[in-house]
């Protein structure tokens, strides 16, 4: 096992991965930029380097300050968190050259998962159900609107090198995706510098369930069971829970054991996510991601599991705890983001917390790297906390969930926590009856 291990990150995952460290008995250095002199991730480590400057591009994302960093500390091992290197397939390569054990995936899975065409193609031939569309990119307008008659409208252009939305252009008839597929080209070229699309149907209320996946690089995978995040703002998850409030366990055991036979079969290594569109009680393939996901701890919750320490055995040679028999859903989690924006806009709000209590008792978990005191500056992403609630049935989450709002106290900035409260007042909400639509709808009608 390593003696000491990197985190390349900042905020609550830099201290989730620092507290499975401290229980495994090893060593964490923290890096952080100048802004975060004092931020929690420095304070709860056991060491740390200054990296650079505030920008995120001359620190945390910093190739050559992150392993200087590294070598400087003695650390054998980097996890990424998410966000940031997590899924920059040249980092792991420049970490594998350097002698330097990346915690996460290889290289050549992270390049192939993150080409959204070559993702694709991947997960189809492993027997993966993938949404119905173009065989691989769409080279000009006669071929996009051969796609547009064979499939039947709507369509959706997407560009291979987006993801998380970016990029993505509706088209309702032969028309519209003549301005459709141009559009998306000169912004794909423009934003990502790469003009490749692809087109499929468009699924119009579909759910987003991911699947958890967890291989071992030696043939050995498990799925997790699912997550709801259906409830996004412009493509931001805000509000996540397991099991799936719709999902039947025969639908589960189906899609779950395609999917851990599918990153078993390319001995994929470590915490993975097959993110589905759900419809009519069809999975329909969008995306992978290859890292640990914001919203794991709601699968933690439920199967008892620690994904970090399991990340972190993988890395280091040795199996996985568990086996798929041992993994038993037990009771509902939900998790909610908390940011330091100002609702209904989302408009960021950072500046210093004067207070800041978290919730506790039976089921609660508060992810944070928040403390009275703190200033949270402005240069990074305005996640500030994740509560998590587990009850035994989805009822009682959902009221642990409201009790724990109410315990919180987070003073001198303004964050999402009204939204919550507001949302656990929806019918929908309460019963589960909401699809990737559903919130945006709710904003609208609610905020104007
Ligand atoms: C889709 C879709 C409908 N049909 N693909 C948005 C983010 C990216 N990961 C995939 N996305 C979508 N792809 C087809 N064929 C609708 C969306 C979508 C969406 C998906 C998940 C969660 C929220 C969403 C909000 C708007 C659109």
């Amino acid at each position: 096992m390593f003696e000491k291990i990197l985190i390349a990150n900042r905020g609550e995952i830099a201290l989730r991965v620092i507290r499975a460290c401290r229980e495994m008995g090893i060593k964490s250095v923290a890096v952080h930029s100048t802004a975060d002199s004092d931020a929690m991730h420095v304070r709860m480590a056991d060491e740390s380097v200054c990296i650079g400057p505030n920008s995120s591009a001359q620190s945390y994302l910093s190739i050559p300050a992150i392993v200087s960093a590294c070598e400087i500390s003695g650390a054998e091992a980097i996890h990424p968190g998410y966000g940031f290197l997590s899924e920059n397939a040249s980092f792991v390569q420049v970490l594998e050259d350097h002698g330097i054990t990346f915690i996460g995936p290889t290289a050549e899975h992270i390049r192939v998962m993150g080409d959204k065409i070559t993702a694709k193609e991947t997960a189809k031939a492993l027997g993966i159900p993938v949404v119905p569309g173009s065989e691989g990119g769409v080279p000009d307008m006669a071929a996009a609107l051969k796609v547009g008659e064979s499939f039947g409208y709507p369509v959706l252009v997407k560009a291979t090198a987006g993801g998380g939305g970016r990029g993505m252009k509706l088209a309702r008839n032969a028309a519209e995706l003549e301005t459709a597929f141009r559009t998306a080209r000169s912004e794909a070229k423009a934003a990502f510098g790469n003009d490749e699309v692809y087109i499929e149907k468009y699924l119009e209320k579909p759910r987003h369930i991911e699947i958890q996946v967890f291989g071992d690089g030696k043939g050995n995978a498990v799925y997790l069971g699912e997550r709801d995040c259906s409830l996004q703002r412009r493509h931001q998850k805000v509000f996540e829970e397991a099991p799936g409030p719709v999902i039947t366990p025969e639908q589960r055991a189906r899609i779950g054991k395609i999917c851990a036979d599918a990153v078993g079969s390319i001995n994929y290594i470590g915490a993975g996510t097959i993110e589905f569109l759900f419809e009519d009680g069809e999975f329909y393939f969008i995306e992978m991601n290859t890292r640990l996901q914001v919203e794991h701890p709601v699968t933690e919750a439920i199967f008892g599991v620690d994904l970090v320490r399991e990340q972190i055995r993988v890395a280091a040679g040795l199996p996985m705890s568990f086996t798929q028999d041992e993994l038993e859903i037990n009771g509902h989690a939900i998790e909610v983001r908390i940011n330091a924006e100002k609702i209904p806009e989302f408009a960021p709000r950072p500046g210093k917390v004067k207070m800041f209590h978290a919730p506790g008792g039976l089921g609660v978990r508060m992810d944070s790297a928040l403390y009275g005191g703190y200033s949270i500056p402005p240069y990074y992403d305005s996640l500030i906390g994740k509560l998590i609630v587990h009850g035994r049935d989805r009822p009682e989450a959902l009221a642990r969930l409201r009790r724990a709002l109410g315990e919180l106290i987070i003073d001198g900035i303004e964050t999402t926590v009204p939204l919550f409260d507001a949302l656990l007042d929806e019918p929908d909400i309460q019963t589960g009856n909401y699809n990737i639509h559903w919130l945006e709808k709710w904003l609208a009608a609610t905020y104007g």
